[in-house]
């Protein structure tokens, strides 16, 4: 993206309106996608000039953890610290009632982990992650042990989705996740009752967890470019 190019304006737009919102002394869950990334290198520039101080990141991925240490930004463990102040992360899709599907980058189970256990969570998206229905346009990710693929999969088919096993950028063979485990993308006709779809899925023997994020999401910053201006609400 060039340096004006509006899309990527207003993903540091949203960005920077995220990690305004960090106080000195917080304990800050770091998610993963392109937008929360500008998040995180906000926050790293607020460290750097002094505005913030005492500053603890906890990373939902292994691309969280490389970005903040990048950006100077100290991280610590569920085992050091007993609460998390505020958690910022992508989406792939929000509903008017500010829940979700997470997943696109395979990160899903810890994000949920961070996301769930802050005291405020703010999702960072631009306007095209709107979604009046979640699974309108992105399929559900389900995180799979290796040796439970096809047994989870058939329960998948078997309660209307189709399904596909995530494979990499090259093709060349599955995603493993952070975990070690495989990504089941779920093409659902619609998801009318989320909180109990996310249940029952989570119960299928095998599945570590899913992207659905019911009733998690405290706050949904929206970045949108409007005649060249990128602006946030
Ligand atoms: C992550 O953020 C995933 O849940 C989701 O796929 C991604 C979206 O990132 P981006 O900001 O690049 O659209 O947390």
């Amino acid at each position: 993206m060039s340096e004006t190019d509006p899309v990527k304006l207003m993903k540091q737009e949203v960005g920077r309106a995220a990690a305004a919102q960090v106080k000195s002394g917080s304990i800050v869950g770091l998610g993963t996608g392109s937008t929360t990334a500008y998040a995180i290198q906000f926050i790293g520039d607020r460290i750097q000039s002094g505005e913030l101080e005492d500053i603890q990141g906890i990373p939902t991925s292994f691309q969280a953890s490389v970005l903040a240490k990048k950006h100077g930004i100290p991280l610590t463990t569920l085992d050091e610290v007993s609460r998390i102040d505020i958690a910022i992360d992508g989406a792939d899709e929000v509903d008017p009632q500010k829940n979700l599907i997470k997943g696109g980058g395979a990160a899903h189970t810890r994000e949920k982990v961070v996301d769930s256990l802050a005291d405020h969570f703010i999702v960072v998206v631009d306007s095209s992650k709107l979604v009046d229905r979640l699974g309108s346009t992105f399929a559900l990710p389900v995180e799979v042990l290796p040796m439970a693929i096809a047994p989870v999969t058939r329960a998948l088919e078997a309660l209307g989705g189709k399904v596909e096993l995530r494979m990499g950028v090259k093709k060349d063979g599955p995603v493993i996740t952070d975990q070690g485990n495989m990504v089941l993308d779920v093409t659902l006709e619609g998801i009318d009752q989320p909180a109990e779809l996310e249940k029952t899925l989570n119960n299928i023997p095998g599945v570590l967890d899913n992207g659905l994020f019911i009733g998690v999401a405290d706050e949904v910053l929206i970045g949108e470019v409007k005649d060249g201006q990128a602006t946030v609400r």
